[in-house]
């Protein structure tokens, strides 16, 4: 059966375009730097906001029409596969990702639940055979039911403990089943609400605890994905322990847990931590962290998680560059967690909203590399630290160097004398870039 009836593969064609259903920047073949624009965006798409999701929100009820609306239970998760793949296909992503509970609806227990992915997992192999797309990453939802209420491996109780490692065990067996390139672990409701009741000590430990478990299956049944943590400081809980990267990085170290993960970095999840998207991701690439991200924004009016498609250029451009910067994502991808708006409820929208996506991270890539070649912000960045190239500077980032030394060398100075950080020009000539480029494409 095919779902999305009125809609042809969408292809490149280029910024005149008038066609709504073409990619007017993203072209897959064209070469950036040393690689495709594919290989560079590695695009995937959220099953769960395009294909399970209705459009509610805490205020109203779905309002999405799809075109498996008319199917139940296992029918309707079978039919949610065959219009993915078809979406997939039509749009010529190579990525898709999911929770469990997207592909499935949960069983009356563990076992029937294990059944039902069973099933689906095997379709989903299936469909793979044909398809060029492939699965960046999957994960357990240990947080939308109601046992998962006090959290998962942070829970009070030990049974969600254990019901939480389960899920996980089973993900990572079907993450290596269908060749997942990475696994996830979102801190769904790892976090807490008010220490008047709360262990924060024992609760981070056993996250930590499930975390080594994982690290050993995955070892143990040859399933090789980069593990993933992806911070969110806040939503559902109040404090939600990977706050940013920052204080998920000490959480690894602190548990000899880091060379065993690297991070997912949503663009959303930053905003709501108080950081911009490109801080983020610079966080983890200067320590060597960065793995995959999560591409979407936050409406910059609202303070939550609104997960809309990524459309603001700035953005797109200095998250670019960044990954530029750490000479891809390696095995990580850009994965839409993103949803079209419930006031856009019809089929063909999940299209327009991945074309925004995908032509709005195709030209964040080409100015970012024109920014690279041309030496702009490097050339800016040089300059403003060029005093530890030499002299006391050089000492200093040398380790050539103690406090008595310095305290010589502060004592024979007269005056320092500094130079103006000239971030309006680099601002203009930032604009200039962004600008050129529509120019001239
Ligand atoms: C929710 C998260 C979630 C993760 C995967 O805010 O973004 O969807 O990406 O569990
Ligand atoms: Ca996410
Ligand atoms: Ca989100």
């Amino acid at each position: 059966m095919t779902y999305f009836t009125n809609i042809n593969k969408i292809n490149y064609e280029g910024p005149k375009s008038t066609n709504p259903f073409a990619f007017k920047f993203y072209n897959p073949n064209e070469k950036i730097g040393d690689k495709t624009m594919e290989e560079y965006l590695r695009f995937g798409v959220a099953y769960w906001h395009t294909f399970t999701a209705d459009l509610s929100d805490p205020f109203g009820t779905g309002t999405a029409e799809r075109p498996w609306d008319k199917f139940s239970g296992m029918d309707l998760a079978k039919a949610r596969v065959e219009a993915a793949f078809e979406f997939f296909e039509k749009l010529g992503v190579p990525y898709f990702c999911f929770h469990d509970v997207d592909i499935t609806p949960e069983g009356s227990n563990l076992r029937e639940t294990y059944k039902n992915l069973d099933a689906i997992v095997a379709m989903m192999k299936d469909y793979m055979k044909d398809s060029k797309t492939k699965l960046l990453w999957n994960t357990a939802n240990n947080f939308s039911h109601p046992r998962f209420v006090h959290g998962a491996a942070s829970s009070n109780h030990a049974d969600v403990f254990a019901y939480s490692a389960a899920k996980i065990k089973k993900g990572l067996e079907i993450g290596k089943e269908l060749g997942a390139e990475n696994y996830v672990f979102w801190g769904g409701r790892e976090g807490y609400e008010t220490l008047l009741n709360t262990d924060m000590k024992l609760e981070m430990d056993n996250i930590a605890r499930l975390f080594h478990l994982a690290v050993d299956y995955a070892k143990g049944i040859g399933f090789d994905a980069q593990f993933l943590i992806e911070p969110k400081p806040k939503e559902p809980t109040s404090h939600q322990y990977d706050f940013d990267v920052a204080s998920g990085y000490a959480f690894l170290q602190n548990y000899d847990l880091q060379d065993h993960f690297k991070f997912n970095i949503e663009a959303n999840h930053a905003t709501l931590a108080g950081h911009t998207f490109e801080h983020e991701l610079r966080y983890a690439r200067i320590n060597g962290m960065l793995g995959s991200v999560d591409a979407n924004q936050g409406h910059p009016l609202l303070g939550w998680d609104t997960d809309e498609f990524p459309s603001d250029l700035y953005s797109t451009t200095l998250a670019m560059y960044e990954i530029i910067k750490n000479g891809g994502l390696g095995k990580g991808g850009l994965n839409f967690d993103a949803k079209v708006r419930r006031g856009s409820f019809e089929p063909e929208d999940l299209f327009h909203g991945h074309i925004a996506g995908m032509d709005s991270f195709a030209v964040g890539l080409k100015i970012a590399q024109k920014l690279i070649d041309d030496k702009v912000l490097d050339g800016v960045v040089e300059g403003r630290y060029k005093t530890y190239t030499e002299g006391i500077g050089l000492d200093i980032v040398q380790g050539n160097t103690d406090l008595k030394k310095l305290e010589d060398y502060a004592l024979s100075l007269s005056e320092i004398k500094h130079e103006s950080g000239k971030l309006e020009r680099i601002k203009t000539t930032f604009n200039q870039y962004l600008l050129t480029f529509y120019a001239g494409e």
